[in-house]
């Protein structure tokens, strides 16, 4: 086996976006595309030699051609062990919990997350660092920057390597061990919940499904509800991961989860649906009759978390990304603890994490997690609702309303436009940013502005800025308009549009939620002009 340089020249669009680089499969497929990526996030890296990188990915389509190439640079670029999950399987939070646990320099976790799969579905490679969590923007501009001027890359001239077995294997110098990727994370998940309630919740009769959607929790939510919980077989749904997800859009909102919101909106149905994204670290919340948004989902967690043993003795703070909505402000607040807001994507929350500043992060596109691991992460999010049901022996509904009476309801929904032409979507976002200081003080539609800014991160522990992370337009009443353009995206651009109104604890919590925020959405439109520039009439998906 001999390591080879081979020559190549670089791409103009591997820019990697709020997580990773993501593009349809045709564009990976072309010569050396993969190669390049790879080999210029090794470029962009210092102390590799000798080092383990942990590579796992969703299982969609490409995901083994992948993998083979990224395991050939790696042995060629130094490293000296990669950990492999098994058939190539690793959910995101299940990588990052294997970088942390065996003290790994980094992995490379292979998804589009809830994008569709498929030969000509999405594909998509992120990075993430030592602490499990996805590169900061320091390495991700570094990266890049050296694809932009990438002349040749390295890789071990050998055989695929054979990933269907659990066990370890010589390629070259380097050591390439396939583990059983779910074990490890089932074990942490055991160190957090109380199991014994949780199984003591099911053998009273709560009854619940959980839809993997084709994807990667298949394994994990039937080895952890059905296996370790007793969950009666069954409950986890479309649980075989599937190269192309069944065909299918793994991504858990209702839209593609509406057979199971449907269900659960019947007194037939069972008490708690849940389903997670393609690579696992999304999470959709239903109960009885009782959708929870995900941002009343971050507030409830943060608020109950103390009811489960790894969170016992409290949380020290709470982040949550900017568009997010301020339900979790209001907990953090009675609590007296930090609240930090930070740019949409996970890798904004790493240094609050490791700096020991918050426990539990969110975002209102269905991502939950904490400080147990470095991403995001679906079936944690399901399992401390289902130890937070147990014991407190309540219905999600009536848990969800006692919130609201407590706190207040932040009435919430996010509007996205999707493959909507670029450069009609960067005017859009251009005009309204050069008109947002005429703004405060404006009486719109009966609501008075507060504020109106482009979102500047300042990172309180690295120092770091990061600018142009979306437009904010605050009302005097707490009702607030955020306008961004998405980062994972790979056709066009698709414009969200996230909406919020509160309501305090003894206002009515009961309205219709799109007609709630309606007075939102008309001086949205007032104000940026979606129809007539981009000429769609509604929106393409509401969450
Ligand atoms: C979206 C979400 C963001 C999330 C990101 C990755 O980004 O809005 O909150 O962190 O996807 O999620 P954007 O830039 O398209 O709005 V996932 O489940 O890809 O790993
Ligand atoms: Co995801």
């Amino acid at each position: 086996m001999t390591i080879q340089i081979i020559k190549t020249t670089p791409y103009a669009d591997q820019k990697p976006g709020t997580s990773g680089l993501r593009k349809r499969v045709p564009v990976f497929s072309q010569p050396n595309y993969v190669e390049n990526f790879i080999q210029s996030i090794f470029d962009s890296l210092e102390g590799l030699a000798g080092q383990t990188l942990v590579i796992g990915g969703d299982g969609r389509f490409f995901n083994d051609v992948a993998i083979q190439k990224a395991i050939r640079i790696a042995a060629a670029n130094g490293f000296g062990k990669v950990l492999v999950g098994q058939g190539g399987l690793l959910s995101t939070p299940a990588a990052s919990n294997i970088i942390r646990h065996y003290k790994a320099f980094g992995g490379l976790v292979l998804s589009a997350s809830h994008n569709p799969g498929g030969p000509d579905g999405d594909f998509g490679i992120k990075y993430n660092v030592g602490n499990g969590g996805p590169a900061p923007e320091k390495i991700t501009d570094a990266v890049y920057a050296r694809t932009k001027v990438i002349d040749s890359y390295k890789a071990l001239d050998t055989p695929d390597v054979d990933l269907s077995k659990i066990g370890t294997q010589q390629v070259g110098d380097m050591v390439v061990e396939v583990i059983d990727p779910v074990k490890d994370y089932a074990v942490l998940m055991q160190t957090l919940f109380d199991f014994e309630a949780i199984r003591g919740l099911f053998k009273s009769g709560f009854t619940m499904t959980f839809d993997s959607m084709h994807a990667i929790t298949g394994p994990y939510a039937k080895a952890i509800l059905e296996g370790l919980l007793g969950a009666p077989a069954g409950t986890v749904k479309n649980g075989v991961p599937s190269p192309t997800f069944n065909h299918g859009h793994p991504d858990p909102n209702l839209v593609y989860c509406k057979d199971m919101y449907d269900l659960l909106m019947t007194e037939a149905g069972p008490d708690f649906g849940a389903a997670s994204d393609g690579d696992g670290d999304r999470n959709l919340i239903i109960g009885k009759n009782r959708f929870v948004t995900p941002s009343d989902s971050l507030a409830l967690l943060a608020a109950n978390a103390h009811l489960a043993p790894g969170y016992k003795a409290g949380i020290v703070g709470i982040a949550r990304s900017m568009p997010t909505s301020a339900a979790a402000d209001r907990v953090a607040e009675k609590l007296g603890i930090e609240m930090h807001e930070t740019p949409t994507g996970w890798k904004f929350f790493g240094n609050l994490l490791d700096a020991g500043r918050v426990t539990i992060c969110g975002e209102e596109s269905a991502g939950t997690g904490s400080d147990h691991v470095r991403e995001k992460d679906g079936l944690w999010a399901v399992l401390l609702w289902l130890n937070i049901l147990a014991v407190r022996k309540e219905s999600v509904d009536a848990i969800v309303r006692e919130h609201w009476a407590t706190y207040g309801r932040n009435y919430y929904t996010r509007h996205d436009y999707e493959e909507v032409d670029s450069a009609i979507a960067n005017a859009l976002v251009d005009n309204l940013r050069g008109r947002l200081s005429t703004l405060p003080g404006q009486v719109l539609n009966g609501l008075e502005v507060a504020y109106a800014d482009d979102f500047t991160y300042h990172d309180p522990v690295d120092g770091s800025t990061s600018a142009k992370q979306g437009i904010r337009i605050g009302f005097k009443d707490g009702s607030r308009i955020v306008l961004r353009l998405s980062g994972t995206g790979t056709v066009g651009a698709t414009l969200r549009v996230y909406l919020e109104q509160y309501e305090p604890p003894n206002g009515n919590h009961d309205l219709d939620v799109q007609r709630a925020l309606e007075p939102l959405v008309g001086i949205t439109e007032d104000l940026a002009g979606i129809k007539a520039r981009t000429g769609r009439t509604e929106p393409s998906v509401i969450t």
